[in-house]
């Protein structure tokens, strides 16, 4: 197997921290692609994986798998021991698999919105768009909204111990500065998670 990475980037975070919170070797080879200077877009890594995107994983067959959630989820399927970072039961899994794609999509999704609008490996390619930044910011501050209101009093997103939901949030608001979206204060419960997060081994650059 072969992971394509790009080491900082929030996406290949999640994959790595999954992976050493679940205490097993890294189970592939590891190549870095250069994404702030243009790698991902040479005709050479569009052949490899037409989306241009990093994390992707090939399979020992030759084939990818492209997306950080099917990527952790295929290995939660197929390596052993270590604790389950998606639940152990179908209702535990249904559960932090619905807040982890609430945090996919509208937070790190909102982040993504900005990120496209504001950083220049982007806006070369696509342009810029201020309103569509300002969208994005009030869209992501309701999703904060209702995911502080979600933990309540809890040390973590879900239950009493980590999860990949963890993982998710943690991942996208340690890059929050680089779109100025750093979370307020009043986030007290979103903070609580991130800061226990943040004190675990797995998240060593
Ligand atoms: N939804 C995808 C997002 C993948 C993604 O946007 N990756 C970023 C790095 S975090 C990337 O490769 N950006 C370079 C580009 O799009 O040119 C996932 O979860 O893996």
């Amino acid at each position: 197997m072969k992971f394509f990475s790009f080491k900082s980037a929030p996406n290949v975070r999640k994959v790595m921290i999954y992976l050493r919170e679940r205490g097993v070797e890294t189970p592939f080879e590891t190549i870095e692609v250069d994404i702030m200077n243009g790698e991902q877009n040479t005709p050479e890594f569009r052949a490899i994986n037409p989306l241009g995107k990093v994390p992707a994983l090939q399979l020992d067959d030759g084939t990818f798998v492209t997306e950080s959630l099917p990527i952790v989820e295929y290995f939660e399927e197929t390596l052993p021991g270590g604790r389950l970072m998606l639940g152990d039961t179908p209702e535990e899994r249904a559960k932090i698999r619905s807040i982890e794609r609430y945090i996919e999509m509208e937070i790190t999704g909102t982040m993504g919105i900005m990120a496209h609008n504001m950083m220049p490996i982007y806006t070369v390619r696509f342009g810029e768009s201020p309103e569509v930044v300002e969208y994005a910011r009030r869209r992501q501050a309701m999703a904060l909204d209702f995911l502080d209101n979600f933990i309540g009093d809890r040390s973590f997103v879900y239950g009493d111990g980590p999860t990949l939901a963890d993982i998710s949030l943690f991942v996208t608001l340690e890059s929050a500065f680089l779109v100025n979206a750093e979370i307020e204060p009043k986030y007290e419960n979103i903070i609580r998670c991130y800061e226990n997060f943040s004190k675990r081994s797995s998240v060593a650059l």
